[in-house]
């Protein structure tokens, strides 16, 4: 993983577009290896249900770093161009045009143009149930949570994956605000349902709005944002404009896009995809290549841009930041995909 803080990001509610996001190049580093510089049965359920398809689809640590004037962030202005594995970041082209979003369609490289002009401002985020002080969040209060650039691989379940510069902001920082109470166990996350603007939500095939869960010590767990960039820019519509989750532990399905509702709850969430697939896609979803999925092999991925394909790694990788999580004894590692 790595980390880097930025301070003073200003990216005012009325310019929430490309090239409007204004960064402060102070920096501060933290995390591991710095040193590194720098269908169901026939189809339906294309995206989380078939595997992947053949290539071709295509700081230093320390509080006082450096400061300097205010700059605009470009694509492609990160602090890194790998991830902490030595892995290069996938490129600003790659990250969106090859896109899972079923509200707007389940062809990867049709979501780009389809979701294009999807109306994200003016946006709130309503957070509440088993919390003291719930409240409904405009964008411009979730912008106001100091931003990070976070490098993290992203694998999802069909077997491809990607190394994505997101910004944004650890989720515990919301949910401290709202003070979940003790009740409090799990976090279900709500995407919004745009008729209107989301042609793939008339599909009666699956139960929408797209709905996601995290247990809370998932939730706070420092690795789980809540982005609103990358490449330091603001989201485009087809990563989830303007606030998504990302978890990069667990296969992409979990990291729900274009939040509307957030809530405190006491008994597990049932997602989308547990409605949908429950043979299939469980709760946990952590990624683990020792588990199939009951169609595929989950053992190896393709990233990206490269032919080939490379081992897949135990929690994608950050088993370091959250195996702990999993030593409970009813957590069953069997059952990372299926079931709870
Ligand atoms: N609301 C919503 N969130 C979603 C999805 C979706 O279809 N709808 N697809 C998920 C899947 S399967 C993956 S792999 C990631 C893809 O994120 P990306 O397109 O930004 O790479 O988004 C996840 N979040
Ligand atoms: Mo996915």
């Amino acid at each position: 993983m790595l980390i880097k803080k930025r301070t003073g990001i200003e990216i005012p509610s009325s310019e929430i577009t490309p090239k409007s996001v204004y960064l402060s190049r102070r920096q501060f580093m933290r995390g591991a290896a710095l040193s590194t510089a720098a269908v169901a049965a026939g189809g339906l359920l294309a995206a989380c249900s078939g595997p992947d398809a053949e290539p071709g689809v295509n700081p230093a640590t320390g509080s006082a770093a450096e400061e300097s004037a205010v700059q605009t962030a470009m694509p492609g202005a990160v602090s890194h161009t790998t991830d902490e594995l030595g892995d290069p970041l996938n490129t600003f082209e790659e990250i969106t045009n090859y896109n899972n979003y079923y509200e707007f369609s389940t062809n990867k490289e049709a979501v780009a143009s389809l979701a294009k002009d999807f109306p994200t401002a003016p946006w709130q985020v309503e957070v509440g149930g088993l919390v003291n002080k719930p409240k409904t969040y405009g964008l411009e209060e979730l912008m106001a949570f100091e931003q990070e650039e976070r490098i993290y691989r992203l694998r999802c379940v069909e077997g491809w994956s990607m190394v994505i510069p997101w910004v944004g902001f650890p989720l515990a920082k919301l949910l401290n605000e709202v003070e979940p109470t003790s009740a409090a166990k799990y976090v279900r996350f709500e995407t919004i349902e745009d008729k209107a603007n989301m042609p793939g939500v008339n599909s009666p095939f699956f139960p929408w709005p797209y709905v996601e869960g995290l247990r809370l010590d998932e939730a706070m767990n420092d690795l789980t944002i809540l982005s609103t960039g990358l490449y330091g820019e603001a989201l485009l519509p087809q990563n989830g404009a303007p606030i998504r989750l990302v978890v990069p532990w667990k296969y992409g399905f979990k990291s729900i896009k274009s939040i509307v509702k957030i809530d405190l709850v006491d008994t597990m969430p049932q997602s989308l995809w547990m409605k949908t697939a429950p043979t299939e896609y469980g709760f946990f979803a952590t990624v683990n290549p020792n588990v199939d999925h009951p169609r595929w092999s989950q053992a190896t991925e393709r990233r990206i841009g490269e032919f080939g394909r490379r081992e897949t790694l135990l929690f994608n990788g950050y088993g370091e930041q959250v195996a702990h999580l999993y030593d409970d004894p009813n957590y069953d590692t069997t059952q990372s995909v299926r079931g709870q």
